[in-house]
């Protein structure tokens, strides 16, 4: 008889990180619980979390690699897999050079150790320029505006939710969601916290959601308009002489400036346009000035909008004027149990951030942070001409429905030469590839949150070790993407992925070895590898993170510091404390200041101002999420699939009384229409229509029987690839002007 065993584990699914406890029984999966002592999640978990064992039972979750012959899919040997992909890719390469191969990686490559650590690997081997991921389709704006603030793409300043006094959320439903940017498990109870130490939180959402029902206030908003509500915020704490940045007054570049600009935002100009009156701005900025503390944050809806650059900005410009940059219960920086490319280096200065250096080919759009835009994607495909994108590897993405006008890329990927899609699923997007390599269970993975970590609330890191041993005969994640770097790289299929991954090691420590601030500055590399053993692949990269980190063991020179043996003894992970106050230290600008008027963000003030005079599209579309989704992978879970389909168009009765609708709406935009089931409800502003992304799970030849049994519809037919946001290269999501009328 097989006995059970108890596993504690971090969920990899989503940027809560909840602690799980897992029972096991021989291969199968028993329970899974919430682990109660895990310090930060406390027990939380939600209903995806528990899914997992469906997710790793998933007789659809692909095992083998597949081939496609004509247009079939044949299940095939790691080496015929390997062996295609020799066969086929490099002769792309040498014919057409490095930027004819594309490379798109999805949302699953930030919570997943192997994909975070070794997705660099094959992005430097492959030597294109045409690198795209979800976070063009997500956080970007918020990582352009904070790296021209504070100095590195993950500066980003993180709401302080556990001893704030006021919290103003814009954009973000983290009930639902459970956070983002900002790594919080159990939100429901920090939430409800803030309220019952007397405590206010404030929603500003065109949407009544889940998380604006809990708080103390909701204020609906046009969508596309934060920047307007939060520059008349800006306007009237300077108007008010209420602007008082505090303890970060002399780390300040560029006030008078960001006080020039808001001069022609007063709330009675923008009040119109954002829907919201003039007093209850003025009043909100008052609170907000008031407050003990305070932290304003802003998630998809201020990112995936037409001005999300200038909405994550000023998001950190009012924290900032109302001295709550820095200070406990305001916006923090965390310090990262991994450290962070602001741990790293001189501290309080550095390079800074810089866009622009290549450009893409069609449409000329600006890189950031070494991506072209997801919505550029197509067009590299579908646009003859020198420089075409003929090959395309996707990494844990679906941006067929994930990213704006699915159809044309659908249809893009079509006229690709080949593909590789290494994902766990044959689905909308890697039913196009000609060669599937699938990923092992997340049960089968190790796991540290290396990216998201680096955003949390507290301090905190865990390290789970594989709940079952992947079966023998199947390479890790990481190994394959080594082998196909290998084969890009002109080493064949052939050398072995140990070769290789000492190879990668090594060009992985070198930045540390001549970092002067680095505890292993000028040590050799040899010894410092002979110091990991065992640990290989992705542990072994994590334990040098560890150690050369601001809480590690440095090799050596601080002998009661971390190492992965000292983290992993944490099995419910390890708390090292709140977050503390890291001005100036944790600056990268090359100032060494907080630039408050960044250059980049300031010329674009000018386009914000000229669309206040324009009128308004009378219906627009934005997204939102449920609980039992994860963007549009987990539906084909039976246990979080009992309620059917919940891809719906939410609606205010006044609109829908004037489309005359009842069932079905038809909604159009400039590239789609899709017809979707109506919600007709209140908690929706008028001229405004919701439909979640990730549904459409409709297309032939994908292998998701119970997803698509309900299917829903693709939002992101509705999506337009030609808008972006013009600093970040980020889709816009929300706020497309649409249509709606009855079919029948
Ligand atoms: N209209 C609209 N569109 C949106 C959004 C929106 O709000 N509105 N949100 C956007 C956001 S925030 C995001 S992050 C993107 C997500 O965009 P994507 O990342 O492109 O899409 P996902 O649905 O997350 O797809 C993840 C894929 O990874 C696969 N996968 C899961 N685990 C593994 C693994 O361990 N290994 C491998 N190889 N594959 C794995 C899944 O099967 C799935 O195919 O969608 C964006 N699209
Ligand atoms: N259950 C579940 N959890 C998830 C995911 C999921 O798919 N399902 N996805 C994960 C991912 S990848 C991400 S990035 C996070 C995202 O986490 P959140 O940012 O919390 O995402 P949403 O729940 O989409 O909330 C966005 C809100 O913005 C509102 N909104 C739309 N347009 C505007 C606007 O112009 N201004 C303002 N102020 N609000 C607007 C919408 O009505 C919606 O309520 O969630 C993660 N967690
Ligand atoms: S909230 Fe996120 S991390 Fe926590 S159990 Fe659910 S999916 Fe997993
Ligand atoms: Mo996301």
């Amino acid at each position: 008889m097989t006995t059970d065993r108890v596993h504690y584990r971090t969920c990899p699914l989503c940027e809560a990180t909840c602690g799980l406890q897992i029972t096991t029984r021989g291969r199968e999966v028993v329970s899974i619980r919430g682990d109660a002592e895990d310090p930060f999640s406390r027990g939380f978990i939600c209903p995806k979390g528990s899914a997992l064992r469906d997710l790793d039972a998933d007789p659809d979750r692909l095992r083998t690699p597949l081939i496609r012959r004509g247009d079939r899919f044949e299940p095939a040997t790691w080496d015929e897999a390997f062996a295609e992909i020799e066969r086929r890719l490099p002769p792309i390469l040498a014919a057409h050079g490095p930027n004819s191969a594309a490379l798109y990686f999805g949302n699953p490559s930030a919570h997943n150790q192997t994909l975070t650590l070794y997705l660099p690997i094959l992005s430097r081997a492959l030597r294109t320029a045409n690198i795209f991921s979800a976070s063009t389709v997500d956080q970007m704006p918020k990582q352009v505006a904070s790296g021209l603030m504070f100095g590195t793409s993950l500066s980003v300043p993180i709401p302080d939710i556990d001893r704030t006094d006021y919290w103003m959320i814009l954009g973000a439903n983290p009930l639902v969601s459970n956070g983002s940017l900002m790594t919080a498990p159990d939100m429901p109870e920090r939430l409800d916290a803030i309220r019952k130490r007397g405590g206010k939180v404030v929603v500003v959402d065109p949407r009544r959601t889940r998380t604006a029902d809990a708080a103390s206030e909701h204020v609906f908003i046009r969508p596309g308009t934060d920047a307007y509500f939060l520059f008349a915020i800006v306007n009237v704490l300077f108007a008010e002489n209420l602007a008082n940045p505090g303890n970060v007054a002399q780390h300040l570049n560029g006030l008078d400036e960001v006080r020039a600009l808001a001069k022609d935002f007063a709330p009675e100009q923008v009040a119109d346009r954002c829907g919201i009156d003039a007093g209850t701005i003025r009043r909100l900025a008052r609170e907000l000035a008031a407050a003990p503390t305070a932290a304003v944050y802003g998630r998809i809806g201020t990112c995936t909008q037409e001005f999300g650059a200038l909405a994550s900005w000023l998001v950190d410009v009012v924290n900032i004027l109302t001295g709550n940059l820095d200070r406990p219960g305001g916006a923090m920086f965390t310090t990262p149990v991994l450290g962070s490319a602001s741990t790293h280096g001189a501290p309080g200065k550095g390079k800074g951030v810089r866009f622009g250096r290549r450009r893409s080919r069609v449409r000329n759009a600006p890189e950031v942070f070494g991506e072209f835009p997801a919505v550029c994607l197509a067009e590299e495909i579908d646009t003859p001409g020198e420089g075409r994108v003929r090959a395309l590897i996707t990494i844990a993405g679906n941006p067929v429905l994930s990213t704006p006008n699915g159809a044309r890329l659908a249809k893009a990927l079509d006229q690709l030469d080949f593909m590789v899609s290494f994902d766990i699923y044959l689905n909308e997007t890697s039913r196009h590839a000609h060669v599937i390599l699938p990923g092992l269970s997340p049960l089968e993975n190790p796991h540290y949150d290396v990216a998201l970590w680096q955003l949390a609330i507290r301090n905190y890191g865990k390290y789970s070790a594989p709940v079952f041993d992947p079966p023998a005969d199947r390479p890790k994640e990481w190994e394959s993407i080594l082998r196909v770097a290998g084969i890009v790289m002109g080493q064949g299929r052939e050398v072995p992925t140990s070769a290789l991954d000492d190879f990668t090691m090594r060009q992985r420590m070198e930045p540390a070895l001549r970092d002067e601030h680095s505890p292993v500055h000028g040590r050799d590399a040899d010894e410092l590898l002979k110091e990991m053993e065992p640990w290989t692949g992705p542990d072994r990269a994590l334990d040098f993170m560890l150690r050369v980190g601001p809480y590690g063991d440095g090799f050596g020179k601080n002998p009661d510091g971390l190492t992965l043996k000292k983290l992993a003894a944490h099995e419910h992970g390890l708390d090292k404390g709140a977050l503390v106050p890291r001005i100036p230290e944790v600056l990268r600008t090359p100032s060494g200041k907080i630039e408050l008027a960044p250059a980049m963000l300031v010329a674009d003030v000018a386009r914000l101002a000229a669309d206040l005079s324009k009128t308004a599209a009378p219906m627009v579309l934005v997204g939102r999420r449920d609980l039992r989704s994860n963007n549009s992978w987990m539906h084909n879970l039976r246990a979080l699939m009992k309620d059917g389909a919940r891809c719906t168009l939410q609606i205010h009765p006044t609109d829908a009384a004037r489309a005359g609708l009842t069932k079905t709406a038809r909604v159009r935009s400039r590239v789609g229409t899709v017809d979707v089931p109506v919600e007709i409800t209140d908690a929706i502003m008028p001229g405004v229509v919701s439909i979640p992304h990730g549904w459409g799970h409709s297309a032939p030849g994908a292998n998701l029987k119970i997803a698509g049994a309900n299917p829903g519809a693709n939002s992101n037919l509705l999506a337009d690839e030609a808008q972006l946001e013009p600093l970040s290269g980020n889709a816009v999501l929300c706020g497309i002007p649409v249509t709606v009328e009855n079919p029948d």
